[in-house]
């Protein structure tokens, strides 16, 4: 290791150790931090003004963050209560924005940690978004529309005090689609008579935008694209696997099929579904009718068509694989994981899920030199059709959905340049330290402008 290197560790492991202490109990957040940080203490090291200001311990503490309980009553008549949060973490480039999870993992570290990222992601989009995360440990399986429906109108009557087109613009994450921002967007115009894009990924006929329910998916693919781009490779006749079958893993499926990729597995909680012939559109059209609108497993899948095998209770990331796509949640691809991906040829990481693959799997991706892009960066897509939707709304008009694909594979292209001007290492790109020192030096600059805010 060279001296600078191990500078870079020190001052690392000295940050870290505050930060732990600070916030003790909260190892996805710590997970997030220490990552960033990695790549941006070489930059702080380097710059006198960012030390003396405390840019990265100020960047690193939400400006606030807001905890109520949601009282709903079941089909059955009996109060039922949770625990919900929006993190506010940082809007130093404009008004607070990320999404809501309904899911019960979900915990104070979980949303600090989403909410971090965040702020990194939306500053690659070059929008004017700042960081925020939000959502509750209630668990929308299992429960009937009506019930889905009080706990959304419940939550919005505290959150409704805390947002604002111009303050903070929730969205949707795990377990909060179209039908649960239908039911939050509702109550809110209610309490404050007011139709206005408060929220984004909104149905069509109330303010939504094309292209953002696929977004998400669509960039990602986009971004793998322009990966393989710089290797002079591109994505037709690659094989493919993706984890989860919700609104990410849906639409990067259709986009890597539109590509001329064959994508092998989908997954859900319960385990991973095999198709060794790979999803073609009359497929994935069943997965996505099972998933948006029948609520179903994935195991499903293999009972219809022949030849599927569905594993139980298992993650797809021993299927050899050109292309790995996690799509489902955090640290679903653990260290050993990540090796055996390598081990079997992986050539493209392209992260769409927030932080799936833990830390020591990241370096594994990164040593090994194969084109692997951290979530912040891949899966920004969705966020930024997100800022697209708000410009829309704030000029009450709609682009078609051609407008807005264009400008959402442009906004792909740039962060993808952004991660190669800030993350060139010799012959290759670090995507990590691409993103997240491009992602941070915008935040920097800003909060640096403002004095000691
Ligand atoms: P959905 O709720 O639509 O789908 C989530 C999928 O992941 C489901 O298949 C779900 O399975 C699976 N999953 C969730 N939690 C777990 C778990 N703990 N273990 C195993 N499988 C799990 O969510 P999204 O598709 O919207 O989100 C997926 C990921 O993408 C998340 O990390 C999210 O933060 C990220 N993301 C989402 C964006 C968006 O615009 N929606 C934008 C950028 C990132 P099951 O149904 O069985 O729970
Ligand atoms: O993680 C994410 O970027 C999202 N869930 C989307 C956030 C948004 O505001 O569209």
């Amino acid at each position: 290791m060279s001296t600078a290197e191990s500078s870079t560790r020190n001052a690392v492991d000295r940050f870290m150790k505050g930060l732990v202490k600070r916030n003790p109990d909260e190892p996805e957040f710590h997970q997030a931090v220490r990552e960033v940080a990695e790549s941006v203490m070489p930059v702080v090291l380097d710059n006198k003004r960012y030390q003396q200001e405390e840019i990265l311990e100020r960047m690193t503490e939400p400006d606030r963050v807001l905890i109520f309980r949601v009282t709903w009553e079941d089909d059955k008549g009996r109060f039922r209560a949770n625990r919900a949060w929006r993190v506010q973490f940082n809007n130093s480039i404009g008004p607070y924005k990320g999404g809501l999870r309904f899911h019960p993992s979900v915990t104070l570290s979980v949303l600090k940690f989403l909410g971090f990222e965040q702020v990194f992601k939306n500053s690659l989009t070059g929008l004017p978004m700042g960081g925020a995360k939000g959502g509750a440990n209630f668990n929308p399986k299992g429960k009937s529309e009506h019930e889905v429906m009080r706990f959304c109108h419940s939550l919005m009557i505290e959150l409704h005090r805390h947002i604002g087109e111009d303050t903070d613009v929730p969205a949707g994450d795990i377990g909060v689609g179209a039908r649960e921002i239908g039911y939050l967007f509702g109550q809110y115009k209610r309490l404050e008579n007011r139709v206005t894009g408060i929220l984004t990924g909104k149905g069509l006929s109330f303010g939504g935008s094309h292209v953002r329910t696929e977004a998400t998916g669509f960039g990602c693919v986009y971004f793998a694209e322009e990966m393989l781009k710089t290797r002079g490779d591109s994505l037709e006749g690659k094989t493919a696997v993706i984890s989860g079958s919700g609104n990410v893993a849906i639409y990067a499926a259709q986009k890597l099929i539109d590509m001329g990729s064959r994508v092998l597995t989908m997954s859900d909680s319960s385990g991973f579904v095999h198709d060794p012939e790979g999803l073609d559109g009359e497929k994935l059209e069943f997965i996505r009718d099972l998933k948006e609108n029948r609520r179903g497993r994935i195991n499903e899948y293999a009972e219809k068509y022949p030849g599927v095998e569905f594993h139980s209770g298992e993650r797809p990331w021993y299927v050899p694989c050109d292309i790995a796509m996690p799509c489902a949640t955090q640290n679903e691809i653990s260290t050993d994981e990540a090796q055996t991906l390598l081990d079997n040829g992986v050539q493209v990481v392209c992260e769409g899920a927030n932080m799936p693959t833990e830390l020591d799997g990241v370096h594994a991706f990164v040593e090994s030199g194969i084109l692997y892009a951290p979530s912040k960066a891949a899966n920004a897509g969705g966020v930024a059709v997100s800022g697209l939707e708000q410009s829309q709304n704030a000029l009450r008009l709609s682009w078609s959905a051609e407008e807005v694909d264009q400008k959402l594979k442009t906004i792909m292209k740039n962060i993808h340049e952004q991660c190669v001007k800030f993350g060139q290492n010799g012959d290759k790109v670090n995507y990590v330290h691409g993103a997240n020192i491009g992602g941070f030096v915008r935040v920097a600059e800003a909060m640096s402008a403002y004095g000691a805010v």
